[in-house]
């Protein structure tokens, strides 16, 4: 008997570790289509299409190479809708020599696994994730021999090991870093690239018609499908941006603009983390354009940071500190998810803009996902567990690994600062400097107190004051703090009423 290879719906590239050494004659690939992935938290309904109809075409391109593949469908006939009983169905159906699986990308998958070597009839083969430039053993000895454990001092040691972006030991371009070029605000008149989207075909169609009538429920759009589900898409759609996205990427990666949901941003996280796309080939795709001279030093840097470094890094700190740290909650927030992440309805334009583009692709940028829905749920106290389950939820890239980190610990500071050293807090300003979402506002970033006050003012120091006895000692949080300590009794107590009148007020 052959052996029976289990992918799973983020490991959608013939590399993935667990099909090397594939028989095509005895050994069987099997994917499932289960329940259970689709409402473990419940998913933008674009999402699960987006997963689905990207493993049905990787099942195909299979099929046509000539592999076996046992697929089971979603609406198929005696489906038990998990991935272990599905996987011992199969184990049954086929009676395979062994069990060969890629890890997978969350803890909770990872447990099931323990639980399939343990109760299975046949032996179970769990193998690393290879996708990753960073091994968790050499995430271990890096972390070792850390100076600080930032991202900064990880990234590094990446270029380095690497060799990307390199020129003779040096950092190409003569500095490691080009963010403070890359906090630039839109200039009016700037023009924003038409960014190139896939009309679903027949298959995408099927499983849109599918994800409607199963989890209509679900928050999202089906309507504006427009994702890659091939990897020759993705590679097309990896071509567009590095031609009208990147050149312009740095300069505007920090910039948000009304009606703009895309901007320079290269769209490209679904298909890295489902596996149509993989971190090298894009890390060097962006490299040659600094050989080609296509795009500037700073475009490039700015967006080989995010994946050899951002991307790397938070998968690194998620394994080594799973499971305990999901439970961390460092701020002691508590308060329930306020209904608007659902429905988008709240006078805040930012948060409307935000959370409509999210319905609406499945998708935000950075720097909506973090200063804005971000940043709120940190100045508003909420539990992190509920804000957690909602970027697992709503985003097409959201995979336990990544999410985590950037909102449990980026976002939110729960972890104490074990991924940053400060919490990203900040008040209307920076909103109103980096985007246009105030001219169209309710309320004023100008103003700091009462009802015509933009929210994040008074959030912003409520946040510092009733932190300040966990907070006050971060040197990167001293200069607040001073000010805080120059306020009078009543101008604290001001905020803190305003800040009370307004949270108490949301449902
Ligand atoms: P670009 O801006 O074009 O960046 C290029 C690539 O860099 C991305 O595709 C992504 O692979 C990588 N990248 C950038 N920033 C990060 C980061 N902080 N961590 C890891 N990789 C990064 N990213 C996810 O892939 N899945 C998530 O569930 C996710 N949740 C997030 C939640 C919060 C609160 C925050 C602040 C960030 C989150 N991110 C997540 C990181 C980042 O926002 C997205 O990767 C990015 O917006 C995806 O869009 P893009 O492909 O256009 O990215
Ligand atoms: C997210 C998701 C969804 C919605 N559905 C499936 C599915 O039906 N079958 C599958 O193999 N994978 C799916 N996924 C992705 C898994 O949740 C993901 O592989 C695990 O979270 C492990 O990272
Ligand atoms: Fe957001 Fe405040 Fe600006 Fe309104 S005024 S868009 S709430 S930052």
């Amino acid at each position: 008997a052959g052996h029976l290879r289990f992918v799973l719906g983020d490991q959608l590239t013939r590399e993935v570790s667990s099909l090397a050494g594939l028989d095509r004659v005895h050994d069987i690939v099997l994917m499932v289509e289960v329940e259970a992935e689709g409402r473990y938290v419940p998913h933008h309904k674009q999402k699960i299409a987006f997963l689905l109809s990207a493993m049905r075409h990787f099942a195909e391109a299979l099929r046509s190479e000539g592999v076996r593949v046992d697929y089971v469908r979603l609406d198929e006939a005696g489906n038990t809708h998990s991935f272990s009983t599905e996987l011992a169905r199969a184990v049954a159906r086929h009676a395979p020599a062994s069990v060969i699986v890629t890890e997978p990308g969350e803890w909770r998958v990872r447990e099931m696994m323990s639980d399939w070597a343990e109760n299975l009839p046949v032996p179970v083969e769990i193998r690393e994730d290879d996708r990753f430039i960073c091994s968790h053993a050499e995430f271990a000895r890096l972390g070792l021999a850390r100076k600080t454990g930032r991202m900064e001092y990880f990234y590094r040691e990446m270029r380095r090991s690497t060799g990307i972006l390199m020129h003779e030991g040096a950092p190409e371009g003569g500095r490691w870093n080009f963010d403070p070029e890359n906090r630039r605000a839109l200039p009016r008149g700037k023009s924003i690239p038409t960014r190139r989207r896939f009309a679903p075909d027949d298959i995408t169609r099927d499983v849109i018609a599918l994800v409607a009538a199963r989890f209509g429920d679900h928050f999202g759009d089906l309507e504006d499908f427009g994702w890659a589900v091939t990897r020759q898409d993705a590679l097309r759609a990896l071509d567009h941006f590095i031609t009208v996205g990147l050149p312009d990427f740095g300069d505007y990666q920090d910039a948000m603009k009304g009606g703009e949901d895309f901007l320079f941003h290269s769209l490209i996280s679904p298909y890295l983390n489902c596996g149509l796309l993989t971190a090298r080939e894009v890390c060097a795709r962006a490299e040659a354009c600094c050989r080609a001279g296509t795009a500037p030093i700073n475009a490039v840097e700015g967006f080989v940071r995010q994946i050899l470094g951002w991307r790397e890094f938070v998968r690194g700190i998620y394994w080594e500190e799973m499971p305990a740290y999901a439970a961390s909650n460092h701020l002691q927030a508590t308060r329930d998810l306020p209904a608007m992440y659902w429905s988008g309805e709240t006078p805040m334009r930012c948060m409307a803009e935000c959370i409509g583009a999210t319905r609406r692709h499945a998708y935000a940028h950075h720097i909506q996902r973090l200063m804005v829905t971000g940043n709120f749920a940190l100045l508003a106290g909420v539990a992190p567990a509920q804000i957690e389950a909602w970027y697992l939820a709503v985003y097409a890239d959201a995979f336990e690994w990544v999410e985590l980190p950037n909102v449990h610990g980026m976002a939110m500071h729960a972890d104490g600062g074990r991924l940053g050293s400060k919490p990203y807090a900040a008040s209307g300003a920076y909103i109103d400097r980096m985007s246009d979402y105030c001219k169209g506002c309710d309320f004023d970033p100008k103003i700091k107190l009462g009802p015509a006050a933009c929210p994040f003012n008074y959030l912003y120091w409520n946040f510092l004051i009733e932190n300040e006895r966990v907070l006050s000692a971060n040197p990167r949080l001293a200069m607040p703090y001073r000010t805080i300590g120059r306020m009078s009794v009543s101008q604290r107590s001001q905020i803190v009423e305003s800040a009370k009148t307004f949270l108490s007020g949301l449902a």
